[in-house]
């Protein structure tokens, strides 16, 4: 039985095709620097945008068609979905996923009732995965959706909550391991404030790194191999949220000596919700050794607010293989598509359009770069840029050999130093060329 009858299982036809249904550039197979493009790109799909997105906004219900869903909180539901998302995943040609403990299952009365429903579900899944030979790229735990993480979850000032909260990632991290998750992600939806008047930065802070801690002990305890990610997110839900941004992450994640255990999920809207490009916030993680992942979106610059569209620009995806390429692939991580179709896209099949068209921007984008690094143009500019440092004076300072009274004496005989244009425009032009 079909949940997409009227979907056929996506392939590479090449850029000529009118056949929507098909990959213009994704060519999972083709080899560009060394390595497949299903290699490079390692896509995956998000659970809870797929599966249990209903296309809501804050002035009107869902309107996502989902006719194998019963909207009840049951196991047998649950597990449903997954027999659908599977089939998604096959046609697509999406190789891995994501999930929250509570999109792949339903909280139910009480705690020990909805540990017993993630567990069923993880057992279907892992067969699912075994018999189709797809992967787990990360699991998580949602620690924001339940009134009970109103005031936050490793954050909140009722210590009942934190240990439910720590309960629950307990939980989600089995259900990681068990089913060989390639990953485990802390997105902090609630862990941040509204106000001052009420909150102790300090001490939630605290909290929040003894939460991680207690995970990186767990982690070690049950023999969990996967990498741990925070992903940075400046607001929305909480006006001020503690891992704000690529730089903030890294400052808490050193603070607390927590670095070595972690590296960051930097997803496309939440640097522009902090002010930054994506390529901003990924060569900040890049450049400290901890960019670990990627939740592939885009937002609206015209709208305010984390709308996780499917990306399409290729700037953007040329900008985000050139750091992905650059830092030498991904090893555990991958581009998971946290986006969401809009609430006009209703239909089952649109959910494909979404992905096909994120996959072959992505493929694009892989190849932009990759020309972009055969060609050398840019690579060489920028190493030019630099050249003083390369000898004499320069590289003296890079080494740490001269003192502030050296260089005073220095540039008192130097004179007036000539600066070299930075010819912004003309390597504005330069990426054009291959755009
Ligand atoms: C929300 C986040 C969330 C994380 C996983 O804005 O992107 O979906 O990726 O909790
Ligand atoms: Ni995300
Ligand atoms: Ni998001």
């Amino acid at each position: 039985m079909s949940f997409f009858p009227n979907v056929p299982k996506i392939r590479f036809e090449g850029p000529q095709t009118r056949n929507p249904f098909a990959f213009r550039h994704y060519d999972a197979d083709a080899v560009v620097e060394g390595k497949t493009m299903a290699e490079h790109l390692r896509f995956a799909a998000a659970y809870w945008h797929c599966m249990r997105n209903e296309l809501s906004d804050p002035f009107g219900g869902g309107t996502a068609l989902m006719p194998w869903d019963d909207k009840s909180s049951t196991v047998d539901n649950a597990l449903k979905r997954v027999d659908v998302f599977f089939e998604f995943l096959d046609k697509c040609g999406i190789d891995r996923y994501c999930f929250h403990d509570r999109d792949i299952a339903p909280e139910l009365n009480n705690l020990a009732a909805s540990n017993a429903a993630l567990e069923k579900v993880v057992e279907k899944l892992g067969a699912m995965q075994k018999a189709t030979g797809k992967k787990l790229l990360w699991g998580t735990a949602c620690l924001f959706s339940h009134p009970r993480y109103a005031q936050g979850g490793g954050t909140s000032p009722s210590a009942d909550v934190f240990a439910y909260g720590a309960a629950q990632i307990k939980a989600a991290m089995d259900a990681t391991h068990a089913l060989g998750g390639e990953g485990y992600v802390f997105w902090g939806g609630r862990e941040g404030y509204a106000t001052l008047l009420n909150t102790d930065m300090k001490r939630e802070l605290d909290h929040l790194a003894r939460l991680l801690h207690l995970a990186v002990d767990y982690k070690k305890a049950i023999g969990f191999k996967g990498q741990f990610y925070i992903e940075p997110k400046p607001r929305e839900p909480s006006t001020h949220q503690y891992d704000s941004d690529s730089a903030a992450c890294l400052n808490f994640l050193r603070e607390y000596n927590l670095l070595p255990h972690f590296k960051l999920n930097i997803e496309t809207n939440h640097a522009t919700l902090a002010g930054h490009t994506m390529r901003h916030e990924l060569v900040v993680a890049a450049s400290a050794g901890a960019l670990g992942s990627i939740d592939a979106n885009r937002g609206d610059t015209l709208l305010g607010w984390d709308t996780d569209q499917f990306p399409t620009d290729l700037y953007l995806t040329t900008e985000i293989m050139l750091v992905v390429l650059g830092m030498g692939g991904f090893t555990t991580g991958g581009l998971n598509f946290d986006a969401k179709r809009r609430r006009e896209s209703h239909e089952p099949e649109d959910l494909f359009h979404a992905h096909v068209g994120g996959m072959d921007a992505f493929a694009r984008g892989l190849k932009i770069a990759a020309a972009i690094r055969a060609d050398g143009r840019f690579d060489e500019f920028v190493k030019q840029r630099y050249a003083s440092f390369d000898s004499g004076l320069g590289a003296r300072i890079e080494k740490g050999e001269v003192t502030l009274q050296e260089l005073s004496e220095y540039a008192l005989g130097n004179g007036e130093p000539t600066l070299a244009s930075g010819r912004q425009e003309m390597l504005e032009n330069l990426l054009n060329e291959f755009i």
